[in-house]
């Protein structure tokens, strides 16, 4: 199995599933924003055969093909059940993961890829500076939301670690890296799961 990845991106929570599931897997660093001509850009057309976008990440097991990270943390955990990053849980509770991830990706990490998206992603002609100062205020609803939908315990869902949480310390942490106004129990949340042995390898791999 591959994994196409960047420092600093959400290559990072795949790479995390991968090391928490204990799957053995090759990580394959691609560059954004080069030519096409080297053959390490996510421009370059035998990458772009597998994510049309040019993005990353990226997840090759045999004739598989994923580009969606959150599909990539579903497939890791459900190639290694004994790692619990899906629970075995009733209706109930998957349909309260489900919900946070949506929420994760929907409401949370929205206003921060609309920074990054206005920061440097997208072509200079189409950047708006003004929409940071909206971002903040969306981040910080989002945060409020979060309040209410999660308990009091160390993890997200149940009494275990799961692919929510690696999802909630990511999100976290890109939002300390780009000056978000993040709340000290949310700073706390991440310090505490990227001191798992997991998120060390993962980071050592990904540089
Ligand atoms: N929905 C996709 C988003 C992938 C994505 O936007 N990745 C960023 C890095 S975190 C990227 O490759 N950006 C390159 C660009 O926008 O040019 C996912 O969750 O995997």
């Amino acid at each position: 199995m591959k994994l196409y990845g960047m420092q600093q991106s959400r290559s990072f929570r795949c790479l995390w599933a991968l090391e928490e599931a204990g799957i053995q897997y090759e990580y394959v660093p691609v560059k954004l924003r080069t030519e096409a001509e080297d053959p390490d850009s996510a421009q370059n057309p035998n990458y772009l055969s597998m994510n049309v976008q040019g993005k990353v990440p990226t997840l090759v097991n045999g004739d598989l093909v994923l580009t969606e990270s959150v599909a990539i943390l579903y497939y890791i955990s459900r190639l290694a059940p004994e790692s619990g990053l899906l629970p075995n849980a009733s209706m109930n509770v998957y349909a309260h993961l489900d919900e946070l991830v949506a929420f994760i990706l929907a409401e949370l990490e929205q206003p921060l890829w609309s920074k990054g998206k206005h920061l440097f992603a997208l072509p200079e002609d189409q950047r708006i500076p003004q929409m940071f100062e909206t971002a903040k205020f969306e981040f910080a609803k989002a945060v409020n939301a979060l309040n209410h939908l999660l308990g009091d315990n160390d993890f997200a869902i149940a009494d275990a670690f799961t692919i929510v949480d690696i999802l909630l310390a990511q999100t976290f942490n890109w939002a300390i890296r780009f000056e978000f106004d993040v709340p000290e129990k949310y700073v706390e949340l991440r310090n505490r799961h990227y001191e798992r042995p997991s998120a060390k390898r993962a980071m050592a791999v990904i540089g």
